[in-house]
């Protein structure tokens, strides 16, 4: 059965003439015994709840997942999509795609990146588990790692939350053959896995991955561990591969016709490519079908649960709202009408959480470290720990990168809308998982605050610059900054609402004047950007455009060109992407025909002209920040009231 995966990997890579044979051909005997052994899923619906998650970290090996996928009849992976590996719309990527092979529990590709995931998936197992019961929810998480995986550092971030909350049904095979890209492991590692794995709190043990009876020994005792296990398998990196097997010359490029015929003869295969013996193929099935009659028996187990449990658990694994959830933006929109709030747009944040996360109770904090500072855990929050896995407040340690990876874990095992809170500035550190949850489409939603030279005397390492912009970059993902604590609730009822993808709110440190008074019962930053101020008196000279902090310094340039019988309009612009989506004719009247624009932002300029055009004229950073009270910055970085309509009115000399 092993031999079945090793031949359609190296036929696969070989038809494609690119690809990574190794990695499948290695380790086809673990994923044989835990797929036909282990492993709890049913091909005929693969996003059944309760499904075990078998995550392979190592995506380069895609290989060795679709092999199994085809093997274990999933419906769509036929041999003509094995054939088409790597091909313009196959369902065979080089790397595995999440949302585009059913059967993909997580993109992955980037090293690290789904063993973290995992830990969020296991996360969210537990949680849920305590939440349901464990009728209802009762599954482990597996991942296939590599060397490459755990050479990253976003591993031990990983392990160490792993190990930390004592996330038992997290089981982790590593494929330990010695061997990378440029050559042995020796080149660059010396690290012992199971003695760092045990340091983090895990059960780990060190097995001969070619021997059936080892690999089911050790899965079956690491589903009997108290903690969070590694059974790290020695094995050979492109095993049955007569010359190049145990070298990185099987890693990845196609072995090449010959190797491939030698393989066949070594591995005992005598049919030709892309064919299963029959015989073969019916125990594959087999396998593909032991898992029916759990699914059966837990629909069975759901149906019977109490329905207001049921319907609450359905809702939650939709990815669907609340119905209180309109209520809830209602209600503290309401309070600020009657109350305004002249407070930092993070405590704008925890005023919002304190009355969202008790509408969706699927909502689940955390911060790395800074909840003082990020104001993301709110008064009725309990830490989640590995006593109590009902906790909704996750302290992740200082681990940025891993709490953002764990968040996407969260998002795609279902039934959890994760937040969580740094400083802006730390955005680069988990920028590859932010980027991989919005090519996912997943709804992780971060809040960074302490957004811009605003945070003060922290200083320039700890002011954020470049981020806005680099982070508007990412495709797919939703950048807010709101001016107040109005737009806080809007923009916070924005990222929930957007299902598809992850959002940033970059909040300020320092207190904002409540801009936005009276009661507006729609949702004005919904399209991006709006007008916040008009023109007194007919048609604008001036348009200012600023987004958060910057927008009540543009409202006071507005003023002081006022005084000058200059006529501008204000327009707050909380989230870029929103409005570049709009349709034209909207972003159009929103950006307005106005003879000069200006921006006021406390960032770089990137990415503005888009709103101001070429000829618009931008108040901001140039540089990096400095360290100072708050104040003293922005009169020595110039972005002040007085400067933005000097911009405007040097504009209108010149226009
Ligand atoms: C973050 C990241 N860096 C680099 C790569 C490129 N890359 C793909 S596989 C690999 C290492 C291969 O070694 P290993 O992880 O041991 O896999 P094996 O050779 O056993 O297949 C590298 C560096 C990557 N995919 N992700």
């Amino acid at each position: 059965m092993a031999s079945a995966i090793r031949v359609l990997a190296m036929d696969a890579v070989e038809q494609a003439k690119a690809g990574h044979p190794g990695l499948p051909m290695g380790a086809a005997d673990i994923a044989t015994v835990l797929f036909t052994r282990f492993l709890r899923f049913d091909p005929a619906d693969p996003a059944w709840p309760d499904r075990d998650r078998f995550v392979l970290s190592a995506g380069h090996g895609s290989m060795l997942i679709y092999a199994l996928l085809h093997l274990l009849g999933y419906e769509k992976m036929t041999i003509g999509e094995i054939q088409r590996f790597r091909q313009s719309g196959s369902l065979t990527p080089g790397h595995p795609e999440y949302g585009h092979t059913p059967g993909i529990e997580t993109t992955t590709g980037p090293l690290g990146q789904g063993l973290a995931n995992a830990v969020g998936m296991a996360i969210a197992e537990r949680h849920l588990a305590a939440l349901f019961g464990g009728d209802i929810v009762d599954h482990t998480t597996y991942v296939l790692a590599s060397d490459g995986d755990l050479m990253e550092g976003i591993s031990q971030e990983a392990i160490a939350l792993a190990g930390h909350l004592k996330l038992k049904k997290l089981i982790v095979l590593f494929d330990d053959n010695g061997i990378s890209i440029d050559g042995p492991l020796a080149l660059a590692d010396s690290v012992d896995q199971v003695k760092r794995f045990e340091a983090a709190g895990w059960a780990a043990t060190r097995i001969d991955g070619h021997d059936p009876a080892a690999i089911a020994g050790a899965i079956g005792a690491a589903k009997k561990s108290e903690r969070p296990s590694l059974i790290a398998c020695r094995t050979i990196i492109g095993f049955g591969a007569p010359t190049k097997a145990g070298t990185e010359k099987s890693h990845g490029a196609p072995l090449g016709a010959d190797e491939v015929a030698a393989a066949r003869v070594k591995l005992g295969w005598t049919a030709p490519a892309f064919e299963i013996p029959a015989a073969i193929r019916e125990q594959w099935r087999a396998a593909g079908e032991r898992g029916r009659p759990a699914r059966l028996a837990w629909q069975q187990r759901l149906a019977a649960l109490d329905p207001k449990k049921r319907a609450e658990f359905e809702r939650r694994m939709r990815g669907e709202l609340s119905d209180g959830f309109a209520a809830a933006i209602g209600e503290v929109k309401q309070k600020l009408a009657a109350a305004p709030r002249e407070i930092a747009t993070r405590s704008s944040s925890e005023f919002a959480l304190e009355t969202l996360t008790v509408a969706l109770p699927e909502m689940i904090g955390g911060s790395a470290d800074l909840t003082g500072s990020n104001n993301t855990r709110t008064k009725a929050m309990k830490a989640m720990s590995a006593a109590d896995y009902s906790g909704r407040f996750i302290h992740y340690g200082v681990r940025e990168h891993g709490m953002a990876a764990a968040m996407n874990g969260m998002a795609l095992h279902g039934g959890i809308i994760p937040y969580s809170g740094t400083f802006l500035v730390f955005s680069d550190y988990c920028r590859p998982a932010i980027r991989l949850a919005a090519l996912m489409g997943q709804r992780a939603i971060h809040v960074m605050t302490h957004d811009s030279i605003g945070l003060g005397e922290d200083g320039p390492t700890h002011q954020p610059v470049e981020h806005l912009a680099a982070l508007r970059a990412i495709p797919n993902l939703k950048v807010f900054r709101p001016c107040d604590a109005v737009e806080t609730v809007e923009c916070w009822q924005l990222a929930l609402e957007s299902k598809d993808g992850p959002s940033v709110l970059a909040l300020t440190r320092q207190n904002m004047p409540q801009l936005r008074l009276g009661l507006d019962t729609g949702n004005r930053c919904a399209s991006g950007a709006y007008e916040l101020i008009a023109a007194e008196g007919g048609a604008a000279a001036v348009s200012l455009f600023a987004s958060g902090s910057e927008v009540a310094i543009a409202v006071a340039a507005q003023r002081l060109l006022a005084a000058q019988n200059i006529s501008a309009r204000v327009v707050s612009v909380p989230c870029f992407e929103l409005l570049l989506a709009a349709p034209e004719t909207e972003r159009a009247a929103i950006i307005g025909k106005a003879e000069v624009n200006v921006a006021v932002e406390a960032g770089i300029p990137q990415g503005w002209d888009a709103i101001i055009g070429s000829n618009g004229s931008f108040v901001g950073m140039r540089g990096f920040g400095a360290s100072a009270p708050y104040k003293e910055l922005y009169q020595h970085f110039g972005i002040t009231p007085e400067k933005v309509a000097e911009a405007a009115l040097e504009r209108l000399k010149r226009s």
